[in-house]
């Protein structure tokens, strides 16, 4: 079993129940545990910011499919919740990233990780530094505190008090 950290966001439709369901479906899986699940954060949008604000959150899972494998399955679960993605970096239903497959470097068509831009990114490095305080980029070799300390701004980050995305903690 390898354990590894999964991205969630959304930010069109009933985003909390879209969410909320999507951790369900992936707990439901045979060959994924669902370990933790980090809070959920109201986001501003990185890339193209004339769209509406995310909510993100970070999942733990132990899971025995192999990344590919595991990828597949999300983009699965993606198309389940009526993924709508016009634009590369446009609104969608639901976003579902591998950031972290155990320490392994992964990089074949359509999939590289760690994440390309989680070290980066205030909506992957806040809820992941939760899950995962003491955690070290597997390529880059900084601790996930550092790169967040280090980014220039909170880039619109906030803590939705009292939702929770799993029943089970
Ligand atoms: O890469 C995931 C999709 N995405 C997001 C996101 O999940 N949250 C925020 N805040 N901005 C984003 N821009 C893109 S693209």
């Amino acid at each position: 079993m390898i354990t590894a950290y999964i991205g969630i966001g959304g930010n069109l439709g009933d985003r909390a129940d879209t969410l909320r369901k999507a951790v369900a479906v992936l707990d439901g899986e045979d060959e994924v545990r669902m370990v933790a699940v980090s809070g959920v954060y109201e986001t501003a949008p990185i890339g193209v910011t004339d769209q509406p604000s995310f909510l993100n959150a970070v999942l733990q899972v132990e899971t025995s499919l192999s990344g590919p494998a595991l990828l597949n399955r999300l983009l699965e679960i993606e198309r389940q919740f009526g993924r709508y993605r016009k634009k590369k970096w446009g609104p969608r239903t639901l976003d579902l990233d591998i950031l972290l497959y155990g320490e392994e470097v992964i990089q074949v068509p359509g999939l590289q990780v760690p994440h390309p831009y989680l070290h980066e990114r205030a909506f992957v490095l806040v809820p992941l530094c939760e899950l995962l305080p003491c955690g070290r980029h597997p390529v880059l070799g900084k601790q996930f505190t550092d790169f967040l300390a280090q980014l220039d701004s909170d880039q619109g980050v906030r803590r939705v008090g009292g939702l929770s995305l799993w029943a089970h903690q």
